[in-house]
């Protein structure tokens, strides 16, 4: 194909790409936070009051403002320095004249805006309409609010401190602010109520929560297309969250482990400093936040592309126990250990009653941590982890062997929806046998794989950027671009034959783009 040509297409495929790109940090429509609130407020039998976070939680320079979790699933609201008040129906005999709900913010400030850029102030114009909210006041005004309805409701509610509160002291600091102005006023905790309600997805949060899926499992395609032994466990985790943040998505949804060798049996492995060798597996637990919304996915790999016997042995095994879990979940079903209808029992049986360890020993004793636990807002969302699963509640199914001694660690975690009548494996796309992963590792990878791979000659700047993606929609468009039988680029588009596994992938690698079947991944 002549040069031009090449080029050309490759031109369209940018501007395609491009054009595809979805805006970062969507939110869901204002009456789906709106519906919440209406929600919790006919479970309140005193105002509910919410801080969200200042900003001033993390003096990192490299800190990024994150919404507290529940203000922003009540608001969508993701500015620092607000608060909210509900207010439910009033007891007999007494009158509340105000809102029904109104949202706190911190009056404008033109010079702090010239630091950080716009935000939305009360008496903005259209603040009704990017908020949801009817009553939208400077925050100073909250303090009067709630002495004004504390002689109107005996208790407020609120997010209060939990034993052991981790991290920024968040719940502690704004209750004693509370305190400090209602001494006299009773506080309930909200944490029970609000986590019960963030465990049932609505459809619009779940488009969020997909979004966050599909982008992570993007990043995982990849990292089995450039999974070769020589490279650093850091180098994979990169290339992953390059894939996240060119999506758009904003951070990692928890920090990603991706473990070889010895690290592959460490369950929250992330220093990421080893080099990959021949012979190992790696275990890949990578997810991306994405517009609030947080996947958690783990795949785990052999280095050089092909399961030793021991490593295919482990991984059936975990994959039986996965698949059992699978044929029993529906609702009513529980994550929890023990008790009526334990998925997790359902995992330990299988795990314990399939092969044995060095000394002939059963490997439940391999499977130290739970089946899996709810996503959302959170990695691990909130709300009771034991309550039976309903329909619209989204949960991670990972069981796990680790077996240190023999730096065999093998963990498999896939994301489903709980329907009425069963579950929807979120993950479907992404492959989990031996044989679909095996097959999906010796495709070719389509970015630069590594900081020593030299680029392949004719595709430079942007376009390599773009290549790099690796996403599934980009190469739906390269698929759709190619010429019959080759790639965009104009090369067949044969498999390199896996002749000599242990060696594979040593050389460079191949920024071209291969256009074959999607089959393995659909
Ligand atoms: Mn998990």
């Amino acid at each position: 194909m002549p040069h031009r040509t090449r080029l050309g297409s490759a031109a369209l495929i940018l501007l395609l790409v491009a054009g595809g790109a979805t805006r970062a940090r969507e939110r869901e429509p204002n009456a789906s936070y709106a519906a919440r609130r209406a929600q919790l407020r006919a479970m309140l039998d005193g105002p509910a009051v919410l801080f969200g976070y200042t900003g001033r939680e993390d003096a990192s320079p490299s800190y990024v403002f994150h919404q507290e979790e529940n203000f922003y699933y009540l608001t969508g609201h993701n500015e620092e320095g607000a608060a909210m008040v509900i207010v439910p129906d009033v007891p007999a005999g007494r009158s509340w004249n105000g809102p029904r709900e109104i949202l706190f913010l911190p009056p404008r400030n033109p010079m702090a805006e010239r630091w950080d850029g716009p935000r939305i102030a009360p008496g903005d114009a259209d603040v009704a309409a990017r908020t949801g909210f009817g009553s939208v006041r400077p925050f100073g005004e909250l303090e009067d609010d709630l002495k004004k309805l504390s002689e109107v409701f005996d208790k407020f509610y609120l997010l209060l401190p939990r034993e052991g509160e981790e991290g920024y002291p968040h719940y502690r600091i704004w209750h004693d602010w509370f305190k400090a102005r209602l001494p006299g006023a009773k506080s309930v905790d909200l944490h029970a109520m609000l986590g019960a309600m963030r465990q049932v997805k609505i459809a619009s949060e779940l488009k969020l929560l997909e979004k966050a899926i599909e982008v992570s499992m993007d990043a995982h395609l990849a990292a089995m297309r450039m999974m070769r032994p020589g490279l650093y466990e850091y180098q994979v985790a990169a290339r992953m969250e390059y894939i996240h943040k060119f999506a758009g998505c904003e951070r990692e949804g928890y920090a990603p482990i991706v473990g070889a060798g010895f690290n592959s049996t460490v369950l929250h492995y992330n220093k990421l400093e080893r080099q990959i060798e021949d012979g190992d597996v790696v275990v890949l637990d990578v997810g991306a936040q994405c517009d609030g919304y947080v996947a958690d996915i783990t795949r785990t790999l052999p280095a050089n592309g092909k399961f030793s016997p021991r490593q295919r042995e482990i991984y059936e095994i975990v994959l039986g126990a996965q698949n059992a879990v699978l044929e029993a979940l529906r609702p009513g079903m529980r994550l929890s250990r023990s008790g009526p209808n334990s998925l997790f029992k359902i995992a330990y049986d299988y795990i314990n009653t399939h092969g044995t360890d060095r000394e002939g020993r059963s490997l439940g004793r391999y499977f130290i941590h739970g089946l899996g636990h709810h996503v959302g807002l959170n990695v691990h969302d909130a709300g009771d982890p034991g309550r039976p699963l309903e329909p619209g509640m989204v949960v991670t199914i990972e069981p796990g062997i680790y077996i240190p001694e023999e730096n065999l660690g093998v963990r498999i975690e896939d994301i489903v929806l709980i329907t009425e009548d069963g579950y929807q494996l979120l993950t479907a796309r992404l492959p989990r046998t031996i044989e679909a992963v095996e097959r999906e590792m010796a495709r070719e990878e389509t970015g630069v794989a590594s900081s020593r791979a030299a680029p392949a000659a004719g595709l430079h700047g942007p376009a390599s950027i773009f290549i790099m993606t690796g996403g599934t929609e980009l190469r739906a468009l390269l698929k759709g671009k190619s010429p019959p039988g080759g790639d965009f680029a104009g090369r067949p588009s044969a498999k390199r034959p896996d002749t000599n596994p242990g060696a594979r992938r040593n050389g460079q690698s191949d920024t071209t783009a291969s256009g074959d079947g999607d089959s393995a991944r659909r």
